[in-house]
């Protein structure tokens, strides 16, 4: 009997590319996503496996309209992927908008939590999962990362947290956080700047949207026993720069 996974965040890069994995290896898939247009494609390219859910993740009212519409199998979910999510700005502190800064904390934080406390009882009573996508900016500071780093490294802390919380119940809960996935991640940071996240990428070997949704199948497939915690990934070609310091 296939199972069935919600996947916020499913209009591009890593939440497409998992919906289409996650057909692939036999799951039904909920996308849900603003761009109503970018999941019909979606769905005329995957089929009746893929039900597209259009809503914006930081509408509560719009959110549970659409989880009170899912029809017939699509209603029992097995899996919450959080992937919906997005950082605006690379400015330091001082020079950031602060609404950019409640942008990232509306979708990053309050919608994740907001879905994700809606879907806990169904979860509790499938002994299904959660896959939470934080970021290697939820552990590692970087000039620039101020709030964004700050919500992944919320995603991360409440992940681990629901595991506390879910002990028992067989509910599995994993940490999924990737650093540099080349996706439309960099032109929707940098307000639309092709040319600024085609720099940042060029000649550098980025993960793809379809290697963190092997990923996220990997962690779904495991046997039920087993638990992935924290998962932190990075192309090759990107590690860890030192402190900085500043003279007189
Ligand atoms: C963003 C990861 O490495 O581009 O989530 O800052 S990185």
């Amino acid at each position: 009997m296939s199972k069935t996974a919600l996947i916020t965040g499913a209009t591009a890069g890593i939440g497409a590319a998992a919906a289409r994995a996650f057909v692939a290896s036999g799951w039904r898939v909920i996308g849900t996503g603003r761009r109503a247009d970018r999941l019909d494609t979606l769905a005329r390219e995957l089929g009746e496996v893929f039900h597209p859910l259009a809503f914006d993740i930081t509408d509560e009212a719009a959110l549970d309209a659409a989880l009170a519409a899912l029809p017939g199998d699509f209603g029992e979910i097995d899996l919450l992927i959080n992937n919906a999510g997005l950082a605006l700005g690379t400015c330091p502190a001082q020079d950031s908008d602060l609404a950019q800064w409640r942008t990232m904390i509306a979708t990053n934080i309050d919608g994740l939590i907001t879905i994700t406390h809606r879907l806990l009882p169904r979860l509790i009573a499938r002994r299904g999962g959660i896959i939470n996508l934080s970021s290697v900016a939820g552990t590692y500071p970087y000039t620039g990362g101020n709030v964004y780093g700050g919500t992944k490294a919320f995603v991360k802390q409440f992940s681990l947290n629901l595991r506390a919380d879910l002990h028992g119940t067989g509910v599995r809960v994993t940490s999924i956080e990737p650093g540099m996935v080349e996706t439309e991640f960099t032109t929707v940071r940098t307000g639309g700047n092709q040319a600024a996240s085609d720099a940042l990428y060029q000649g550098s070997h980025p993960m793809t949207g379809e290697d963190i949704a092997a990923t996220l199948l990997w962690v779904a497939e495991l046997p039920e026993h087993l638990n992935i915690n924290r998962l932190e990934l990075m192309p090759v070609s990107q590690s860890f720069a030192g402190f900085q310091v500043a003279r007189a």
